[in-house]
């Protein structure tokens, strides 16, 4: 195994926001990606305000908040520059080219990446306005995304990757090129599943086990008493602090 900082990887990194990533994460000493799930504008942004100094990446579901406007997008822009963290929206658009394009527009003004589904095909990749994410794999169970599926997807992102960021992944052991990010989800406190399909480990395991250079963390913090200090816990996991000075990665 190659140990390399991300100030190292973001040299390698082809996508000027995967570069400019990596340098965030090791500077900021974060590799938190906090997913607000929240259902409303005034949710979203307070816990933003309360956690985005902990996070390198802030996650958004914009088509999950009722009352999402303008406002919202000026909002979390603000916060964004202030606290300093990239803002990605986990839309896991998934339709042909056209479609996504057209799709595309509603993040246009505030995303800084977005997430997407390989299933279509790569055509998009290419002209995507934004740098992208692609899922490898999900958290779910019975999700049916295959271990062939899985590499092609990486192959994707590594044929691609003036325009991919890196990689939504829960085995590190399918990427390869260190210019990618590994971004895992699944991640609260305790082992264990939620009450639908969601699969959980623990943040430990997902950075020294599955790879993960960041690791999405949603409930867990955003529906704690206080999700400020939950992050900055989180976050001062020895084995967190470890990994974030060097990132393993297979080469
Ligand atoms: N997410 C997963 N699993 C995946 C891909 N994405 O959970 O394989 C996303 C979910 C949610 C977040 O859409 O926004 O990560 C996880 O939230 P949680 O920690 O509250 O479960």
């Amino acid at each position: 195994r190659l140990e390399q900082r991300y100030s190292e990887r973001s040299l390698i990194a082809g996508c000027t926001l995967a570069k400019k990533l990596f340098i965030l994460m090791e500077k900021k000493q974060s590799n938190l990606c906090i997913a607000v799930d929240a259902s409303n504008s005034r949710d979203l942004i307070r816990l933003v305000e309360e956690t985005g100094e902990q996070a390198a990446v802030i996650k958004t579901h914009y088509d999950g908040i009722v009352d999402w406007n303008e406002n919202t997008e000026r909002q979390l822009v603000t916060l964004s520059k202030r606290l300093n963290f990239i803002i990605l929206e986990d839309r896991k658009f998934s339709d042909i080219g056209n479609t996504v394009r057209l799709q595309m527009q509603g993040v246009r003004k505030w995303a800084d990446a977005v997430t997407m589904h390989s299933i279509a095909g790569p055509g998009f990749i290419p002209v995507s306005s934004k740098p992208v994410f692609l899922v490898a794999q999900l958290s779910s169970a019975g999700n049916l995304i295959t271990s062939e599926y899985t590499r092609a997807t990486i192959e994707f992102g590594e044929n691609y990757a003036q325009n991919v960021v890196g990689v939504v992944c829960q085995d590190g052991d399918f990427l390869k090129f260190p210019g990618l990010i590994q971004l895992t989800p699944g991640v609260s406190v305790d082992k264990g599943v939620d009450a639908i399909d969601q699969q959980y480990t623990t943040p430990e395991e997902a950075v020294l086990v599955k790879g993960g250079d960041l690791i999405v963390i949603g409930r867990a913090i955003t529906t704690s008493f206080n999700p400020k200090l939950k992050s900055e816990d989180i976050l001062a996991v020895a084995a967190l602090k470890r990994a974030l000075i060097t990132a393993k990665r297979r080469v």
